[in-house]
């Protein structure tokens, strides 16, 4: 056999060692068959170097030296190439599996069911209504008449066939009112929405509002009801003021102010260096108010207050950005240790 010879068996050797592909197998046997130690094809050819008269000899002793080196280096190219094919479609089932995170409620949802415990330990209920609401519920019975600023299309989502988006959780005491004669002793905690969105504002945030009505009810009574409410929810250390204020529904109206629970009184970024934090609002119920949902206000007494829940699980949480509780992001929670564990 001559130097073609050689030149025919590389040919055949790319054929078949490309159509095995990446089968482990497959390449085996084409490996025994040309390269085998015993019987393969290269076997046969340094046999035949041997019997070539002596001048052919080192011309053909190259060519199959090169022929060698390139069969074994295309097999084990072609191996390699094959058991990482294989790597990749192996399923190791002695791997142990990935647990599923595992997730927490939401700082809101926290302050809110903490908010709720401390009332139900004070005998309220707890109500809710809906978030859709007429212009009757979310403002007219509470003492805002069509031309009052709070009712400004600046600040109401409103809806097309005169419905709104409730802009507080008021008009749920309204129904609560108009379907139930004192005594009332509730809270209402719930989404709200108002046109409203920088730094400390979010258009939709949630609230708890509360209501109490009876005979006999003073302002004594709130002052009471807010302090105590507050020395649970944060700390009996905390001082607490009442501050003269105004809202449409309430009179007298008051804000409460609670030492601020960042500095305790110092001044910071938190209370804008007053030291002391706006907690909630609060006021006895206008008479209007009453008379609207049918309560007899030559009868009845009562207070209510409304507290916004995102405030409080910022001051809890100590959030820099009150955005952060609607972002969605649950690094944010496992940050706070909250939650999502991996
Ligand atoms: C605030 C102020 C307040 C009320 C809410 C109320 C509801 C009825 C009657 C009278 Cl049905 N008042 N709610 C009263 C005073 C204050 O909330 O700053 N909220 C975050």
């Amino acid at each position: 056999m001559a130097i073609e010879g050689l030149q025919q068996a590389r040919e055949e050797f790319e054929a078949v060692l490309a159509a095995a592909g990446s089968d482990a197998a497959r390449i085996e046997e084409v490996r025994v068959r040309f390269a085998g130690r015993r019987s393969g094809l290269l076997r046969d050819l340094e046999d035949h170097l041997k019997t070539l008269p002596r001048d052919e000899k080192p011309a053909y002793g190259k060519a199959l030296n090169e022929l060698k080196r390139l069969v074994e280096e295309r097999l084990a190219a072609a191996a390699e190439a094959a058991s990482k094919a294989a790597a990749g479609e192996r399923l190791d089932v002695t791997l142990p599996g990935r647990r599923p995170p595992v997730g927490s409620l939401h700082p809101v949802t926290l302050v809110r069911r903490e908010i709720e415990e401390i009332f139900l330990r004070m005998g309220y209920s707890v109500a809710d209504g809906p978030e859709v609401e007429d212009d009757w519920h979310n403002f007219e019975a509470l003492n805002m008449p069509p031309d009052h600023p709070a009712r400004d299309a600046q600040d109401t989502f409103y809806i097309p066939g005169g419905w709104l988006l409730r802009t507080h959780t008021s008009p749920v005491q309204i129904h609560t009112m108009e379907g139930q004669q004192p005594p009332i002793r509730v809270i209402i905690p719930g989404r709200v929405y108002r046109r409203d969105s920088d730094l400390r504002h979010s258009p939709m945030f949630h609230q708890v509002e509360g209501l109490v009505v009876d005979e006999g009810i003073t302002f004594g009574h709130l002052k009471a009801t807010l302090e105590a409410f507050v020395h649970v929810l944060f700390d009996p250390s905390l001082e607490v003021r009442f501050r003269p204020s105004f809202f449409p529904f309430t009179e007298p109206s008051a804000e409460v102010d609670i030492t601020c629970v960042l500095c305790l009184g110092k001044g910071c970024g938190m209370c804008s260096g007053s030291g002391w934090i706006e907690i909630l609002g609060s006021g006895m119920v206008d008479p209007r108010v009453f008379r609207a949902c049918g309560v007899d206000p030559a009868r009845y007494t009562g207070f209510a207050f409304g507290c916004g829940l995102d405030r409080v699980a910022v001051l809890k949480y100590r959030l820099p950005d009150l955005r952060m509780l609607f972002g969605g992001d649950e690094r944010f929670l496992r940050q706070l240790g909250l939650g999502v564990k991996a």
